[in-house]
C-alpha cells in the first residue's frame, strides 16, 4: 500500500472523503459564466406583488438552496419561517407598518430619508399582505444543546447573509420575485412567529409574482471599474 498523504484536520472523529468535482472545459465555464451573469443582472427587487398563488413546494426548494450556504464551522446558524396564513401575514403586516411609521415620521434622520427617496419607499408595506409567501429569515445567535446549554455560533451575520443571498438567488431562477425588506426593530417577529430568544429577526422576504403593473425604480448597477481593484 502507498503512504497517503495525511489530511490536514482529519480525525477518525472527523472523517473525510473525496470532493466529487468534475473540470470542465475554460470555454464552458465563460458561457455558464456569462448566462448565470446576464440571469442574475435581470434581478429587480420590486415593492407591487400579485396575490396569485405559489405552490409551498417552490419556497421549500428556495429554503433548501439557502440551506446550501457556507456558514462559520458549518454551524448553519439561519431558521427560515414560510409564512402564508393570511391572518399570520396581516398581523405582520400591521406591526412592520406601526414601526415604520415611527421611522418615516420621525425616527428616521433626514439623510437616511435622502438616500431611500429614490425607491419610493414608505410606511406602508402592501406586500406583506399581497404576496402568497412571507419568508422570515431568522439568525441563530448561538446554538442550543440537547441539555439546554449555550454553545457558540461564530459568523453568523456573515453566513445569514450569504444564505438570503442564496435564497434570492434561487427565487429569482425560479422565475419569481422577492423583496428583502427590513423593519427595523424586527423584535415584534420572533413574538409573533413564536421563536426562542436565540433567533433573532433578520430579513423579512415576501415571496410571490409581480403584480401585472409592477414599477421598478430607474436605478443602474455600479460598473466593474466601480466595485473591483485588480493588484
Ligand atoms: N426599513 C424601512 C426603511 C428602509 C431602509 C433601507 I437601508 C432600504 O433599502 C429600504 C427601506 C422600510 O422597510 O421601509
Amino acid at each position: 500500500m502507498p503512504d497517503r498523504q495525511p489530511t490536514p484536520g482529519a480525525s477518525r472523529a472527523h472523517p473525510f472523503v473525496p470532493l466529487e468535482f468534475q473540470r470542465i472545459p475554460l470555454e464552458t465555464s465563460r458561457a455558464r459564466a456569462r448566462a448565470f451573469l446576464e440571469t442574475m443582472d435581470r434581478r429587480r427587487t420590486t415593492r407591487h406583488f400579485s396575490t396569485d398563488p405559489v405552490p409551498r413546494e417552490l419556497i421549500e426548494l428556495a429554503i433548501r438552496t439557502a440551506g446550501t450556504a457556507p456558514s462559520g464551522a458549518h454551524q448553519q446558524p439561519w431558521t427560515f419561517v414560510a409564512v402564508s396564513d393570511p391572518a399570520l401575514k396581516a398581523e405582520m403586516r400591521r406591526a412592520a407598518e406601526e414601526e415604520e411609521q415611527a421611522f418615516y415620521r420621525g425616527r428616521a434622520p433626514e439623510d437616511w430619508l435622502e438616500a431611500l427617496a429614490p425607491l419610493g419607499t414608505d410606511e406602508h408595506k402592501p406586500h406583506l399582505t399581497d404576496a402568497p409567501w412571507v419568508v422570515v429569515l431568522f439568525r441563530q445567535s448561538h446554538g442550543v444543546d440537547p441539555d439546554g446549554s449555550k454553545r457558540t455560533f461564530y459568523y453568523t451575520q456573515e453566513s445569514c447573509g450569504i444564505a438570503a443571498g442564496f435564497f434570492i438567488a434561487a427565487v429569482h431562477g425560479m422565475g419569481l420575485v422577492t423583496l428583502s425588506h427590513t423593519p427595523s426593530p424586527m423584535a415584534f417577529l420572533g413574538q409573533l412567529l413564536g421563536r426562542p430568544a436565540n433567533e433573532k429577526a433578520m430579513l423579512v422576504m415576501p415571496v410571490g409574482y409581480p403584480a401585472p403593473d409592477a414599477k421598478v425604480p430607474d436605478i443602474r448597477r455600479k460598473a466593474l471599474e466601480q466595485i473591483a481593484v485588480w493588484r
